[in-house]
């Protein structure tokens, strides 16, 4: 055998074995779903599950403006699988709604889960602004079925201290079991707590100072860190401060996610699932997408040394599965 074609062999050999043993990773791909649309991603983790709640951008190609109806879930075990569990909320649902489903948030307190949605009221009497109601759904899973808690939206244009645009509820529970609802929109941040019956209001709406706030509030914690993200600006991106408590002072700490091409719209949702932290955005990007007809994207969330949030590199190849 020549030393040339032992040479050959050995290096044929090599490339074999190590191409049989490459591990293919599969990505979740972005945005994650190109039917139905998605927007305004929320997300809780139970069990070993990853529920996604979204909205859903109905106007048809061509036109403008939100046309919002309902909202949507999904799960996934390892990011890249994902189950479509179909409508889960609508307009409908609230006798005391009708029209405009925006972005919504679902959380887990005392076994059950409470999906905190804003829509315009009928009530035209206590409409004094934009006619936004934040009202609140409850299941005794994250897939439902779930029922309108309180009959009644908690915050409403007559609800003293609440803003022009009460939309965008994220409600945290902190700790000590204290129920917190954030919200706000157009510049305008606010919150309140609520009773242990997650239903009500329990004592004053506060104003929250949030440097360049403009809406959509996620709050979430790690170590003894609170973290406030919103969208920041019009176009928005997606920027954060942090604070020692949840109700503040708040330190401006930057941009996390830059303005979205062709949606002036940015809304994120932050989440650690099985040790890995990602953020849930969405964007414009299906083959009809527009600023009106957005989609829901993941990318992973890294933090520094010093818990500061490290700026977002969007990928349209999403996250890796994990187990
Ligand atoms: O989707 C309707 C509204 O647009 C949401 O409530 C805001 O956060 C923005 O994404």
């Amino acid at each position: 055998m020549s030393k040339v074609f032992l040479l050959f062999f050995t290096i044929s050999t090599i490339l074999l074995f190590t191409n049989c043993h490459e591990k293919k990773t599969e990505f979740s791909g972005n945005p994650l779903f190109e039917e139905p649309l998605t927007a305004d991603p929320a997300v809780l983790v139970y069990k070993d599950t990853l529920y996604l709640f979204t909205g859903s951008d109905e106007v048809p190609v061509g036109e403008d403006g939100f046309v919002m109806k309902k909202w949507y879930v999904f799960s996934t075990a390892d990011m890249v699988n994902w189950t479509n569990h179909g409508v889960k909320l609508s307009v409908e649902d609230f006798d005391w709604a009708s029209k405009n489903a925006f972005a919504g948030h679902c959380v887990e307190n005392h076994g059950k889960f409470w999906w905190y949605v804003p829509m315009v009221v009928k009530d035209t009497t206590t409409i004094l602004h934009e006619g936004f109601g934040i009202g609140v759904a409850v299941a005794d899973h994250p897939l439902g079925p779930y029922k309108d808690a309180s009959g009644q939206p908690i915050i409403c244009d007559t609800t003293a201290n609440s803003i022009v645009l009460n939309i965008d509820p994220a409600v945290y529970v902190d700790d000590d079991g204290q129920v917190y609802m954030y919200w706000g929109s157009w510049n305008a941040a606010r919150y309140v707590k609520l009773k242990d019956n997650m239903i009500e209001t329990d004592g004053p709406v506060e104003t929250v100072k949030a440097t360049n706030f403009f809406e959509a509030p996620w709050i979430h914690k790690k170590d003894d860190t609170y973290y406030l993200s919103y969208a920041a600006h019009y176009p928005s991106t997606t920027e954060y401060s942090t604070s020692k408590s949840i109700t503040g002072p708040w330190e401006y700490q930057g941009v996390i996610n830059d303005t979205i091409p062709n949606s002036p719209t940015n809304h994120q949702a932050i989440v650690t699932f099985k040790g890995q932290d990602y953020i849930f955005y969405h964007n414009a990007d299906t083959p009809t997408g527009g600023p009106f007809r957005r989609s829901v994207c993941v990318d992973k969330l890294e933090y520094d040394e010093n818990g500061k949030i490290v700026k977002l590199v969007r990928t349209k190849t999403g996250v890796p599965a994990i187990e």
